[in-house]
């Protein structure tokens, strides 16, 4: 990829989003955004407006906007140049006027080297900005790039939030910084709706309804889409809709084989757990359809095709739906494993109950437990999938449920939140709080991952595996807890049944 492509892409993303005008004040850095811009303004694809002063050519960004209600484009170069758009973007961002302040930017490892006008241009506005994309021409590919100029654009308009103002697109240049300008590209963008209650109808192509993290409400819907419509559901464990005829616990495997003849995928929620899901969303073939009704939306593979707060789906084929509920034949680890833990805490809890999941291995184990007929609510901190503070998270939910709360999760993210068991005296604190840790006495999920492989074995065990041998039933039981170990599945069952309050399970790593 090429600085002259990033700028072409980048206009071109502008023009399909309905941008009309651009106002530059020209300088080096910048150079490729003024050749497409000029190239299109020839076209009367755009307005070009010209000015050398940085500050002028915001404020009179800012009048575009004002008049014509649209994001308006301001391009500037590298260095102080940025610092003039800072007035601009206050006025805009506390006015709620639409601008994309475009700054020009010297690759990030020149930063703080000395190279010519470079300086720390991310984070420069502060709260005067709505949001920052940063975009790189050493680095993504065009739909990557469009994308992040659609999520500036959106933004800034407050299609979603209703807040129109400035937000900045940084925009990292390599050398060469000119070039032959590539063809114009046509890009067709998700519309992103605001609205929030008209639907979007979809033909009976063959699709997916995929539900990552989500609260039970969306879960619920998500579940409904796929029953009333007959989809294939492939719910993962913190999706609250991994129930019913239509979900089946087998689905990442199965998409081995079924996944090339999915036409589209309807997903709800936060999807993270597994590569052949993010494979799956990231595909250019297939359509990608995202329903939320918040103002970001889920697209790391930059693929959505529509943004929308409800769907109605076509009645889709039924042999479609058959093959998808073909029972899988799974290769099993023996022995009490983290596969083992999660299948007994999944099945021995309730509707009326709550299931906290850890990150790491225990998440993804549950992802192929057997459906419970009566799941309880399940939540995880996907957002960014940290080992912290889970313990405490589960507290603060169940003290608002109400409900008996179960947390599961491994032995490095049990140590990692040993604070939380400390119940505070005087405070208000659930009934019924349980922790059911897996404990392979290090963070085994490592093995599974690159740095897994025989050839990192003799540092694996001291910067990956951190074994750190706690005692967490001791622990435990020294602040109070009724704490037992348990070393296989029939004593890891009736410690469930009984009325342990921390369960340390020695599974195998
Ligand atoms: C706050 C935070 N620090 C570090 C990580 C990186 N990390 C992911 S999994 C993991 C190990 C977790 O170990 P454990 O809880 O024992 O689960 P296991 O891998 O054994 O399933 C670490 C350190 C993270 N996700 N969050
Ligand atoms: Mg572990």
């Amino acid at each position: 990829m090429s600085s002259i492509e990033l700028g072409s892409t980048i206009v071109d993303a502008l023009v399909g989003l309905g941008v009309t005008d651009v106002v530059l004040a020209p300088g080096s850095r910048s150079a490729a955004l003024a050749l497409a811009v000029d190239r299109a303004d020839r076209a009367g694809t755009l307005r070009l407006h010209v000015r050398v002063d940085e500050r002028v050519a915001a404020f009179t960004a800012l009048g575009l906007a004002k008049g014509s209600g649209r994001a308006v484009a301001v391009i500037t170069t590298s260095g102080t140049a940025v610092a003039n758009l800072v007035p601009a973007a206050m006025e805009t961002t506390t006015a709620g006027v639409p601008l994309v302040l475009l700054t020009a930017d010297r690759p990030a490892h020149h930063v703080g080297t000395g190279a010519s006008q470079t300086g720390e241009q991310v984070g420069l506005f502060g709260t005067s900005v709505l949001g920052v994309v940063r975009l790189s021409s050493e680095s993504g590919t065009p739909e990557a790039w469009a994308a992040g100029i659609q999520r500036a654009v959106v933004l800034a308009e407050g299609r979603r939030t209703r807040q129109p103002g400035a937000v900045q697109v940084n925009v990292e240049f390599e050398t060469p910084m000119v070039g032959e300008l590539p063809p114009p590209v046509e890009r067709p963008f998700a519309v992103a709706r605001s609205a929030g209650h008209e639907s979007v109808e979809l033909d009976g192509r063959r699709t997916v309804v995929l539900v990552g993290d989500a609260s039970p409400v969306v879960g619920a819907e998500a579940r409904a889409l796929a029953e009333v419509s007959g989809a294939p559901l492939l719910a993962e464990p913190s999706s609250n809709a991994r129930v019913g005829a239509n979900a089946n616990p087998g689905y990442r495997h199965l998409l081995a084989d079924l996944g090339p003849q999915v036409e589209r995928v309807v997903m709800f929620g936060h999807p993270t757990l597994t590569r052949p899901v993010t494979d799956l969303i990231g595909r250019p073939d297939i359509e990608l359809v995202v329903v939320t009704d918040q103002a970001r939306w889920h697209d790391p593979g930059h693929r959505a095709a529509i943004v929308a707060d409800r769907v109605l789906l076509a009645d889709q084929d039924p042999s479609w739906l058959a093959a998808w509920q073909a029972p899988v034949e799974e290769q099993r680890r023996p022995g009490f494993t983290q596969r083992t833990v999660a299948d007994e805490v999944v099945a021995s809890l309730g509707t009326d109950e709550d299931l906290w999941l850890g990150s790491s291995s225990i998440i993804r184990a549950a992802d192929l437990s057997p459906l419970n007929p009566n799941p309880p609510h399940v939540y995880a901190n996907r957002g960014l999938a940290g080992i912290d503070g889970t313990i405490a998270s589960a507290t603060g939910l169940a003290l608002t449920s109400g409900r008996p709360m179960t947390v599961l999760l491994g032995d490095l993210t049990t140590q990692h939140d040993l604070g939380a068991l400390v119940r505070p005296p005087s405070e208000p604190w659930p009934d019924r709080l349980r922790v059911v840790v897996a404990d392979d006495r290090g963070g085994s999920i490592f093995r599974r991952l690159e740095q897994g492989a025989p050839e990192y074995a003799e540092s694996f065990d001291r910067v990956f595996l951190t074994p750190q041998g706690v005692d967490l039933a001791g622990v435990a039981a020294a602040l109070g807890w009724e704490s037992v170990t348990v070393t296989d599945r029939e004593s890891l069952s009736a410690a469930l049944r009984g009325s342990a309050e921390f369960i340390v399970a020695r599974v195998a790593g």
